[in-house]
């Protein structure tokens, strides 16, 4: 409870708007996850789902991800972007400073959904992360969507070997660094907001949010809006967080001294917590996000 109330308290939000405490919030749910199905194996618990969309995390995660691919947007994404009152953000998806934006902001939901789950084991352990990322395309426990068989990218398989070992995580700069590589490949230029990484090695996230993409699923991995309900996402973002941490061990930074690590996950609950643009969090049935925009945030 103390960490509740810290947390709360951090993060400027009341303890009834941040924690429902019981699965009859679904009111709040997205209309679309009332398709979802508690038996879907990737489905997360409802009261972790109700938590997650009474926060409106679905809006705000997919805010967050098109605001940093703005440049990308094709002319129907970003008419429906600028439509809910989404801004460019100045640091776009590879740029500098944009990889520890991304741990930050994922470890900060990490930690608060690890924290409503409190003493509930089972939920807890949903966010321990793989580990190590399946390539196998008949994983048992995460196959590809649809019996699909597509071999495991060799570069992808290099960016894990290198991620996995102590020598390859010694070999980033920074924070930012280890989380630009890891994200994604786009590295945006003044003059070439699609310039891509020479090093074919880096974007393994975005690369398994397109692997693992299940149009037919209504927690698709690949839709920022739902997937914070999949536990392949956690799964995922579980097995990330635990290499950030484990980097940062391995580079002696020590968490609690550490100035800019805390004011990047502060600076990301805050956004997520206190959000100043409320009309970017209500999906009207007319409103829902095109299909342009989940191809906009997924392309390659
Ligand atoms: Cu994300």
């Amino acid at each position: 409870m103390a960490t509740k109330i810290a947390l709360a308290l951090l993060f400027g939000c009341t303890l009834v708007g941040c924690a429902p405490s019981n699965d009859e919030q679904t009111d709040y749910l997205d209309p679309r996850l009332r398709h979802l199905s508690d038996v879907d194996p990737y489905a997360m618990p409802p009261d972790l789902r109700a938590f997650i969309a009474r926060n409106k995390w679905g809006a705000l995660h997919l805010e967050w991800h098109t605001e940093r691919r703005w440049d990308l947007l094709s002319p129907d994404s970003l008419r429906w972007a600028q439509g809910k009152g989404y801004v460019r953000n100045k640091v776009q998806e590879g740029g500098i400073g944009n990889g520890l934006q991304f741990l930050a902001m994922h470890r900060g939901m990490l930690g608060m959904l690890r924290d409503q789950a409190g003493a509930n084991q089972a939920e807890v352990h949903l966010f321990d992360g793989w580990a190590v990322p399946p390539e196998d395309p008949h994983d048992p426990t995460d196959p590809l969507p649809s019996g699909g068989d597509d071999p495991f990218d060799p570069k992808m398989h290099e960016a894990i070997q290198k991620l996995m070992s102590d020598e390859g995580l010694k070999s980033f700069d920074s924070d930012d660094t280890f989380g630009r590589y890891l994200e994604t490949n786009m590295r945006p230029t003044k003059g070439n907001p699609r310039a891509r990484s020479t090093d074919p090695s880096t974007g393994l996230h975005n690369y398994l949010h397109v692997r693992f993409t299940d149009d037919n699923s209504p927690i698709n991995v690949g839709d920022p809006s739902v997937n914070l309900n999949n536990k392949l996402f956690w799964r995922l973002h579980g097995w990330i967080d635990a290499r950030w941490t484990h980097y940062r061990e391995l580079k002696g930074k020590n968490d609690a001294t550490d100035v800019a690590f805390n004011k990047a996950i502060k600076d990301q609950m805050n956004w997520m917590m206190r959000h100043p643009n409320p009309r970017a969090l209500e999906f009207a049935p007319n409103e829902q996000p095109p299909q342009s925009l989940i191809q906009d945030l997924l392309a390659p």
